[in-house]
């Protein structure tokens, strides 16, 4: 090997080494230093729901960034909207020893088995976003996300405000989010007690949409052909609103006017349909969590208590409330 050769090595290997240095430095400053002197950075594993909606996807950036920002290693993976992925990513997580598990479980049922297996092997989990309905609470820490009943409730007051003068019956269509999650199971819960004492507002048609677009446009395309009289869509959500406004276009009808549209989440698309005068209301729901997520996990991994629920905040948008807030609005 000629002298030469060796020295480029040498000069290689020693640049790898300051590399490697500097950017160890750039994550204890990043972390202000909490997680000490060398590289034991804290590895969270996170299982994502998938990307099915605005939703999502701005709640997957919220989550990266603010890993990096905490200087937290996140291993991600995108659960495609199916249970069994979600469980053998919780698997995956558990033979390689992350030390915090957080998901946000597609479905409510069907997950003491996995939690059982992450609590034998003392990895703490938290649960982001959407709850699980297991009896035993021991196999959670926590779980941060939002109160999906009370939107449901605030996008059902709204309407009966609104529909408080008619007369005759007012026929509302619903289009449910994923079947089985919680948000699907709350958000209709919240909306139909909310109109309850309301004999003529009537829920005639209630299918899953699944959260998507695609399946929004689809069932209201058949809402609109099985029913003549449509008064009020409630969609589970910003996207399957957004799906059904081309169905009912589509139909001769004008969205907004001829339908009252009453959504949740207020994603961008979703509220700039409503400051365009597409849908008359949106429940928000906040998918930045991040932050808060990143908060929690240090606190688990150092053995602290938190409390067992977090509650995001969240507000209401009528049209005026959209085009005021659309300017400023980040995702
Ligand atoms: O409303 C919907 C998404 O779980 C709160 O999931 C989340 C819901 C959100 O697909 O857009």
């Amino acid at each position: 090997m000629s002298t030469r050769s060796t020295a480029r090595r040498v000069i290689a290997a020693l640049a790898g080494v300051l590399l490697a240095g500097s950017m160890a430095a750039c994550g204890n400053s990043d972390t202000g230093g909490d997680s000490g002197d060398g590289n034991d950075k804290i590895v969270l594993g996170f299982s994502q729901v998938g990307a099915e909606s605005g939703w999502r996807t701005a709640n997957t950036t919220s989550i990266k960034e603010a890993a990096a920002e905490a200087g937290i290693e996140l291993k991600f993976d995108d659960a495609q909207q199916k249970q069994e992925n979600q469980i053998k990513a919780i698997r995956n997580f558990i033979q390689q020893k992350v030390d915090v598990i957080a998901f946000s479980p597609v479905v409510e049922s069907g997950w003491d088995t996995v939690l059982k297996e992450a609590k034998d092997a003392k990895i703490p989990v938290i649960l982001t976003d959407r709850a699980v309905d297991s009896a035993d609470k021991s196999l959670y820490k926590t779980f941060l996300g939002s109160d999906f009943v009370k939107e449901g409730r605030l996008a059902g007051e709204w309407l009966v405000e609104q529909k408080k003068a008619a007369s005759g019956p007012v026929n509302i269509v619903e289009l449910q989010g994923t079947t089985g999650s919680a948000p699907a199971n709350d958000r209709k819960k919240g909306f139909a007690e909310a109109i309850a004492a309301n004999p003529n507002l009537k829920i005639v048609a209630s299918q899953s949409g699944d959260f998507t677009r695609a399946g929004g446009k689809q069932v209201m395309e058949q809402f609109l052909k099985a029913n003549p009289k449509i008064d009020v869509l409630f969609a589970h959500n910003d996207d399957m609103g957004l799906g059904a406004l081309e169905a009912i276009s589509a139909a001769g009808k004008t969205p907004g006017k001829d339908i009252t549209i009453i959504t949740v989440d207020a994603v961008k698309d979703g509220m700039q349909a409503l400051a365009d005068g597409k849908f008359n209301f949106i429940a928000e729901c906040s998918p930045l969590l991040g932050p808060q997520l990143m908060e929690l996990v240090k606190k688990v991994k150092a053995g602290e208590e938190v409390p067992a629920r977090i509650e995001t905040e969240e507000t209401t948008f009528t049209q005026e409330q959209a085009k005021e807030a659309l300017p400023n609005r980040k995702y």
